[in-house]
């Protein structure tokens, strides 16, 4: 079967809210060898944003969406492995400090960049969702972190992205780390608005900024 193919099952699973045929169609990636974070961002991801627009439309409801995340889930939990077997770092690339802001359970997202940081190596304190500010900034401190990572996923709770970088700020600990925002809607302007260091589209994009930063910090 080809990989077209497969994506179009991906997506299709998620759709019709199928965690049977989302596990079947995660191991015929694999199968296939298929790059298995493909599978997750041009199979299994097209099709929550359907049933997120759909939401959005009223043409589906909560029940959907949370079935919707139970598939991704389900197959991301098969993906998962091979993901891992990529990792190539021997050394600790950096210390990153990563959760989802408060008033925000989406974890998805977020869960996929705390993935992908440890295959490259990254030591990674993933504080989950609903993450209070404050906890970010004890965090950052005991870990001693290089990278803080927030993830938002509701218009509402960007600006909690904000609270983040302010308290950091007020505790005059801002510039000892490299703050990352992330998330469906947050946008370049959005970090440039709230002095954020980076923006990353997408996990991959993220992990390449962390890894770049780690190395100028290391050569400075
Ligand atoms: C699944 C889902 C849920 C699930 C979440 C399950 C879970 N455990 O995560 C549940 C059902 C719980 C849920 C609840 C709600 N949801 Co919801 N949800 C979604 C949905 C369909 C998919 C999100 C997702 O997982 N995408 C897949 C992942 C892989 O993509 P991602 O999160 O964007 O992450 C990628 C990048 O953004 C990036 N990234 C993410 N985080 C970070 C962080 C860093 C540091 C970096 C570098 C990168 C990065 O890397 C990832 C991979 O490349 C979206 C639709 C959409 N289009 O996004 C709506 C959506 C986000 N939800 C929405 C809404 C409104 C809600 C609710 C308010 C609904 C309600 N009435 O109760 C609640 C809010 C609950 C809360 N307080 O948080 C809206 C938000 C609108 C807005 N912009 O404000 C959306 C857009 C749907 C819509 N179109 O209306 N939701």
């Amino acid at each position: 079967m080809g990989e077209s193919e497969i994506l179009a099952k991906l997506k299709q699973a998620v759709i019709g809210l199928d965690q049977e045929a989302a596990v079947a169609a995660a191991k015929e990636a694999i199968t296939a060898g298929m790059a298995p974070l493909k599978a997750i961002e041009e199979g299994l991801q097209p099709g929550v944003e359907i049933i997120g627009d759909k939401f959005d439309k009223l043409e589906c409801f909560l029940p959907e969406l949370i079935g919707s995340a139970k598939v991704f889930r389900a197959a991301v939990d098969v993906l998962e492995p091979e993901i891992a077997k990529l990792g190539v770092a021997k050394h600790t690339s950096g210390i990153a400090v990563i959760g989802t802001v408060k008033g925000d359970i989406h974890k998805i997202g977020k869960d996929i960049v705390v993935l992908l940081l440890k295959t490259r190596g990254f030591e990674v304190h993933d504080l989950g969702e609903d993450v209070p500010a404050s906890e970010f900034l004890k965090a950052a401190e005991n870990f001693n972190a290089d990278i803080v990572g927030l993830s938002a996923l509701l218009n509402t709770t960007m600006p909690a992205q904000q609270d983040v970088i302010n308290l950091f700020k007020e505790q005059g600990v801002r510039e000892k780390y490299k703050l990352m925002v992330g998330g469906a809607p947050v946008t370049q302007e959005w970090a440039d608005e709230i002095g954020a260091d980076a923006y990353a589209k997408t996990a991959e994009e993220g992990v390449s900024i962390a890894l770049t930063y780690m190395s100028k910090k290391i050569t400075t």
